[in-house]
C-alpha cells in the first residue's frame, strides 16, 4: 500500500511498434486507474536486451514508448512512468531472487522455449532468467495487482511462487501480487487472420495497425482486412473478421457491438470497412498529434524521466533494504 492505495505495476517492452491492440486492450483502459491504485508503468529496457538490439534503435524506441504512454493519457504526475534501467534496484533484487529460483521452473517457461527456438544463435542466460527480472520488477514495489495478457500469466505465477518461497523463509517481506482483471478492453485480432490476436511481433505489417501508422496506411489496412462471403455485418463467432472490425469500431467510438450492428444493417462490407478506417483515424490522429507535440518539448519529457526515476527509486530502495537485511547482508555504515 502506498498512501492507502493498492499498488499496480505493469511493464512494456520497447521492442516492436505498439499496435491498436495494445492501445484498445491495455493503454486506453489504464488512464483512470490512478484514482484507485498507485500506478507504476515501466519501459522495461533491461528485458529488451535479452534479444540483441541496435543501441540507437533501442534508445529511440524506449523514449517513443514513454512518450506514447503520456500521449495516450497517462498523467505522469499521477502515474510513475519510468525506465527500468534508471532504477538499479531492479537488477539488484533480480540477482537476489535468482538465488531463490530453480533451473527446473525456469526451463518450463513457454516464452523461454519460444524465444530460444526463435533466437537459436543467442540463447543467453538473460533470456533464461527473464522471469526473475520480471518478478523483481513486480516485487520491488510491493505490488498488489499486475495487468497482464494471458501470455504473461505463467510469469506472474512464477513471481508468486518466488515471493511465497522467500516469505516462507524470511517472514512477510513481499506482497503476493495478483493478476489484474479489470474492465477488460476489447481483444483485437489480426486483420489478416482474425483467429490470431493482433500483435506487435507479427511479421505481416498488414495484420496490425500500428499506433503511428499514417491515416492512409490505416485506411488501406482496414480496407484489406480479411472478412468472409456471408455479406452480413453481424457480431458473431461465425464471422471472426467482421466481428473483429465491429470490436475495433465500437471500441474506437465507445459504442456497443449491438449499436454497430444496427447502424450497418443491410449495408455492404466496403462501406463498413471505410467507416472502420475513419473511426481508427479519428482516434489515432489526435494521439499522434500529442506524440509530436510532446516530442518537441524535450525538457518536459526529460523532467518526467528524472522525477519519476527518483520516485520509483525511493520505493524500490525501501523494499531492497528490507530484503538485504533479511538475507544477512551487512548493514551500511553511515
Ligand atoms: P508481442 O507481439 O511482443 O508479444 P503484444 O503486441 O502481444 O506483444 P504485449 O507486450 O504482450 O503485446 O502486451 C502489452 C499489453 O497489451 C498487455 O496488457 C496485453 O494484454 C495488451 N494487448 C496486446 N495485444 C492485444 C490485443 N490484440 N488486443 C487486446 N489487448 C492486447
Ligand atoms: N514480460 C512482459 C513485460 C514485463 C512486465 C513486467 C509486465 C516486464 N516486466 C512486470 C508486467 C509486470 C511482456 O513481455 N509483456
Amino acid at each position: 500500500m502506498i498512501d492507502n492505495k493498492k499498488v499496480l505495476f505493469s511493464g512494456m517492452q520497447a521492442t516492436g511498434n505498439l499496435t491498436l491492440g495494445n492501445y484498445l486492450g491495455a493503454l486506453k483502459n489504464w488512464v483512470t486507474l490512478h484514482d484507485e491504485y498507485e500506478c507504476f508503468y515501466s519501459v522495461v529496457d533491461m528485458h529488451s536486451i535479452t534479444v540483441r538490439q541496435d543501441p540507437a534503435v533501442l534508445r529511440k524506441r524506449a523514449r517513443a514508448l514513454l512518450t506514447l504512454y503520456i500521449a495516450a493519457g497517462l498523467d505522469p504526475e499521477k502515474n510513475c512512468i519510468y525506465y527500468q534501467s534508471h532504477v538499479s534496484g531492479h537488477a539488484e533484487l533480480a540477482w537476489i531472487l535468482n538465488c531463490f529460483t530453480y533451473m527446473g521452473e525456469l526451463s518450463r517457461m513457454t516464452q523461454f522455449k519460444d524465444k530460444a527456438a526463435k533466437h537459436a544463435d543467442n540463447i543467453n542466460a538473460g533470456l533464461f532468467t527473464y522471469p526473475v527480472l520480471m518478478a523483481a520488477d513486480i516485487l520491488l514495489y510491493q505490488t498488489d495487482v499486475v495487468p497482464v495478457g494471458i501470455d504473461q500469466m505463467q510469469h506472474l505465477e512464477i513471481t508468486r511462487d518466488i515471493a511465497q518461497r522467500f516469505n516462507g523463509i524470511y517472514g512477510d517481506v513481499f506482497t503476493i501480487p495478483e493478476a489484474y482483471i479489470g474492465k477488460t478492453g476489447a481483444k483485437i485480432m489480426s486483420l489478416q487472420d482474425p483467429t490470431k490476436k493482433m500483435s506487435k511481433s507479427d511479421e505481416n505489417v498488414n495484420a496490425s495497425i500500428y499506433l503511428m501508422d499514417d491515416p492512409d496506411a490505416i485506411r488501406r489496412k482496414c480496407k484489406r482486412a480479411v472478412t468472409d462471403s456471408l455479406g452480413e455485418i453481424r457480431y458473431s463467432d461465425e464471422q471472426p473478421g467482421v466481428k473483429n472490425l465491429i470490436s475495433i469500431y465500437s471500441a474506437c467510438l465507445n459504442k456497443t457491438p449491438e449499436e454497430v450492428e444496427r447502424e450497418f444493417a443491410g449495408r455492404g462490407y466496403g462501406e463498413f470497412k471505410e467507416a472502420v478506417g475513419e473511426a481508427v483515424v479519428s482516434v489515432l490522429e489526435p494521439l499522434q498529434k500529442r506524440v509530436h507535440e510532446l516530442e518537441k518539448d524535450k525538457s518536459y519529457i526529460d523532467g518526467i524521466i528524472k522525477n519519476n526515476a527518483e520516485k520509483a527509486t525511493y520505493y524500490a530502495q525501501k523494499t531492497l533494504r528490507k530484503v538485504q537485511r533479511k538475507i544477512g547482508f551487512p548493514d551500511r555504515i553511515r
